[in-house]
């Protein structure tokens, strides 16, 4: 078993577990040489809209989503049937001020339940230091709180979205993660992060994963990549497996599910920025 019976009840009751062991550090910074490859033939930082379901633009990030070192901790909280709905590349450059404001995820993502669950790998240390996540243990399962937009250049998040009210700076835990190694919390639980005050970059990827059964309430179509067992229920058209980094049928699917992830997220706010 990838998590022992006590993790998976700490999940239950805290709505988070971390750290998870995934790959050794050779390896994860294998994967961020070929990000940083891709990042410096386009003046050193990927487009927004490459940051989001890019599994589509990297085949290397497509296997990571199929990897049984990273799907074996999330069938023991959400069962056998899985959908990767979207990954994201979370990227603090060495003394950045960007941020991640308090906020729960279901509050803006469209989806049916709250059995997603965001796993967040670490390309390189995620330290207090550096920015790593920070939660609200419990908030999960307390329904959605309070939330504002408040539009914020060096906020990660598209809309500035921030709980107004029910986080309680005192009660919050860290979970900083070595390269290599994964958290997993549940899409409903408050959490946030801090800016990079390290001389290292802060390179994490977040996979969302969710049971095939879940539904896109919110937006007209959306898509997601069945990554273990079977989906009977076909809710999400199914994202191609791209055969090379940039494969060109991916990458047009790509653009069309940037742009439906944009309508999603942007839904009900004042002002559509176009940052994703
Ligand atoms: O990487 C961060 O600091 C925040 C990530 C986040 O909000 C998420 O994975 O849902």
């Amino acid at each position: 078993m990838a998590l022992s019976l006590q993790e998976v009840e700490q999940f239950k009751r805290d709505g988070y577990v971390c750290p998870i062991d995934i790959m050794d550090a050779t390896e994860a910074a294998g994967l961020r040489q070929q990000l940083e490859a891709v990042e410096a033939k386009q003046d050193g930082a990927l487009e927004g809209s490459q940051r989001n379901k890019s599994h589509l633009l990297f085949k290397w990030l497509d296997d990571l989503i199929r990897d049984r070192r990273v799907l074996d901790p999330v069938e023991q909280l959400i069962g056998t049937d899985i959908l990767c709905w979207n990954t994201i590349f979370w990227i603090k450059n060495a003394g950045s001020e960007s941020f991640v404001s308090w906020h729960q995820d279901h509050r803006y993502w469209g989806l049916s339940n709250n059995q997603v669950v965001t796993a967040w790998i670490a390309l390189s240390p995620a330290s207090i230091e550096s920015g790593c996540m920070r939660v609200m243990p419990g908030t999960h399962a307390i329904g959605t709180l309070p939330h504002e937009d408040r539009y914020h250049d060096a906020n990660m998040l598209t809309r500035g979205q921030e709980i107004t009210e029910g986080v309680d700076d005192e009660q919050a835990v860290y979970m900083p993660l070595e390269t290599g190694q994964m958290s997993i919390h549940n899409y409903c639980l408050a959490h946030a992060s801090g800016p990079n005050i390290s001389s290292d970059r802060r390179i994490g990827i977040s996979m969302h994963f969710m049971p095939t059964y879940t539904e896109q309430v919110v937006g007209d179509w959306d898509s997601a990549a069945l990554v273990r067992g079977q989906d009977i229920h076909h809710n999400f058209d199914p994202t191609p497996i791209p055969n090379a980094d940039f494969d060109p049928d991916a990458v047009a699917f790509h653009a069309r599910a940037a742009d439906a992830l944009n309508k999603v997220l942007y839904t009900g706010a004042a002002e559509n920025t176009g940052k994703l």
